[in-house]
């Protein structure tokens, strides 16, 4: 079962060389923790990561909720990602046709593709959208996280929907980082990575229809390998130590998994 192997393990499975960079790095840095830095200002993200980019080994961004965007942040998260040993993850859930996803990840404004190791994508449109982002990688690692799943309540996704996106997935190996899901059912490849969001300290709602698990009940029960955690740690009153006791309760809780 993949999720008793270690993540050492789980990197010799990897075909997708992101997996493979993120898996190796959980393992050397001790931290299966993804911080989601949903902050709209860019020096509020760039002094929040000085911080605690020890402790990651996977920021999540949104790129276009930042309000004073420059090329600059992205020279600086980039030298960030390099001194800290740290990946980067474009949450922009891309859901178009093949065509419009090339040109939505390679022009505008961001330049996504340029910058980010890895995006997140919804397989809603069909393959076609898998096949631009293998396609426009100009040579660069680069990986996609498909939506096999969502956290929040009232989602439309069926099992049979997840099942046809697994199955989607497995055309594409080189490209394919991982699934954004939410049970260990979901998939068995031992290469790819569970990125699954939706978690706090205690289970808890917000008034939108997210749903929080606790660490305890994602890794251990549900399979996560990287735990999305966003406002637990942005909008507590001490961001960073809030950082490391998340980094913290999710390795002990991976230890224990994995030493069965
Ligand atoms: O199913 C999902 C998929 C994603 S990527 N549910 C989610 O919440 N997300 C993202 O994870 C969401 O866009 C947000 O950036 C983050 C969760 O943030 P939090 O503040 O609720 O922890």
């Amino acid at each position: 079962e993949r999720i008793l192997l270690p993540y050492e393990k789980r990197a010799e499975f990897a075909t997708n060389s992101i997996a493979k960079q993120l898996f190796t790095i959980m393992a050397t840095k001790k931290t299966n923790l993804c911080l989601s830095v949903d902050l709209t200002s860019s020096t509020k993200i760039l002094d929040l990561l000085e911080k605690v980019g020890e402790h990651v080994c996977l920021v999540k961004t949104h790129i276009d909720i930042i309000e004073d965007f420059t090329n600059d942040f992205i020279v600086r998260l980039k030298q960030l990602a390099q001194t800290f040993n740290f990946l980067i993850l474009e949450d922009r859930k891309y859901a178009d046709i093949g065509n419009t996803v090339s040109l939505q990840y390679s022009k505008g404004l961001y330049q996504v593709g340029e910058w980010a190791d890895c995006v997140t994508a919804h397989s809603l449109p069909g393959e076609g959208l898998l096949k631009a982002l293998n396609n426009s990688n100009n040579g660069l690692s680069r990986g996609v996280f498909l939506l096999a799943e969502m956290s929040s309540e009232g989602n439309l996704i069926t099992k049979d929907y997840t099942e046809t996106t697994v199955k989607m997935a497995a055309k594409y190996p080189e490209i394919i980082t991982g699934f954004v899901c939410q049970k260990k059912e979901t998939f068995k490849d031992p290469g790819l990575i569970q990125l699954t969001p939706g978690v706090q300290l205690e289970s808890s709602k917000d008034e939108l229809g997210q749903v929080y698990n606790t660490p305890e009940k994602v890794i251990l029960e549900n399979g996560a390998d990287v735990v999305v955690v966003g406002r637990g740690i942005v909008a507590a009153k001490s961001p960073v130590s809030e950082a490391i006791i998340y980094k913290d309760t999710l390795w002990r809780c991976y230890m224990k998994r994995v030493s069965g």
